[in-house]
């Protein structure tokens, strides 16, 4: 009966080791032997064409690289050193001073069963309050501000580009004092093989806005290749969002992507903003994009309504679906 049942065991978690080595073995295996991926589209934030870059970048990829951005580097790297020398504390003292209101989680990714090899620290974020006793809050604030005035001035580039009136159609719902954004720093301590650090997924909000360390791992999903992202610390990446797919009917592309982790594997700190609506904002496609007879093929919904959906499914699961007016 014992023997059984760690046979079962043992079958079962070959069977994960297994699956789990297939996956990060075919990026791996793409990203040392084909040098012809797509270059990641990078917009120039000072140049006059940023616009029509960004959008060209949103059709393509659903994702871009951001360069002369405003963000001072003194903000990003202090609150770096700061997230680096919480994770380096010894597992118990993690634990008892999470920089509250952060939660804090390890190998354990949302409600759904998802793991993978990362430690992270979590929070919603509020455009208002800004003065905290809490140091850790306070550092994450001051980051968080210029970011989230970045993503607006972003949306607002793509707004121009896409010809939409008033240009503040889109960042509006992330300046929204209701606005529901979270921010995110993930870890990925240093790891003995190849492990899947963060799976397959697209963000559920309006964009992400994404700046790490020089330690690569981020791969985007474009056209059935998994493209690695070369990290560059003084950029930040931005992904379009499934909300900004439903509200461009499909003319930008919620954008896959996981972290994959290699053998000597240097430490990766990655620190995301997730731009979000209001919980009650309605989420269709933008009428002045639509054209004559073209439907949207989703319901409308309230972002409430989505992210409620969404926490009660597994990372790589087509969150839109559900939203969809003829199920596939
Ligand atoms: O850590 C990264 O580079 C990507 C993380 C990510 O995709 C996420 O937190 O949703």
């Amino acid at each position: 009966m014992l023997h059984i049942l760690l046979t079962e065991i043992s079958v079962s978690s070959i069977r994960s080791q297994v699956s789990l080595f297939l996956t990060t073995f075919q990026a791996t295996t793409m990203v040392a032997f084909n040098d012809n991926f797509p270059c990641i589209p990078v917009v120039d934030l000072s140049q006059n064409s940023a616009s029509s870059l960004i959008v060209e970048a949103c059709e393509s990829f659903g994702f871009f690289q951001v360069k002369n951005h405003d963000i001072s580097t003194d903000i990003i790297t202090t609150l770096e050193a700061k997230a680096f020398a919480f994770f380096e504390l010894p597992q118990s003292a993690k634990e008892k001073d999470v920089p509250r209101p952060f939660c804090y989680n390890t190998n354990s990714i949302g409600r759904r069963g998802d793991t993978g090899c990362l430690e992270y620290l979590l929070t919603s974020v509020s455009n208002s309050d800004n003065i905290h006793s809490n140091d850790f809050l306070t550092l994450a604030n001051i980051y968080i501000s210029p970011i989230r005035k970045m993503a607006c001035q972003i949306l607002e580039l793509m707004a121009d580009g896409l010809k939409l009136e008033p240009r503040n159609v889109l960042s509006r719902l992330l300046s929204d004092d209701k606005s529901d954004s979270r921010f995110r720093i993930n870890y990925y301590p240093p790891c003995a093989g190849m492990e899947l650090g963060f799976g397959e997924h697209t963000d559920p909000q309006i964009i992400s806005v994404l700046r790490s360390n020089a330690a690569s791992g981020l791969q985007i999903l474009k056209d059935g290749i998994w493209i690695p992202v070369p990290p560059d610390p003084s950029s930040f990446y931005i992904n379009v969002d499934d909300c900004l797919q439903v509200m461009t009917n499909g003319r930008f592309k919620s954008v896959k992507h996981k972290v994959i982790l290699s053998e000597n594997w240097k430490q990766r700190l990655s620190m995301i903003y997730f731009g979000g609506p209001p919980l009650s904002a309605k989420i269709a496609p933008i009428s002045s994009l639509m054209k004559d007879e073209e439907e949207s093929p989703y319901k409308e919904f309230t972002w409430s309504e989505f992210t409620t959906s969404v926490a009660n499914t597994r990372l790589d699961f087509d969150r839109l679906s559900p939203f969809l007016k003829s199920p596939n």
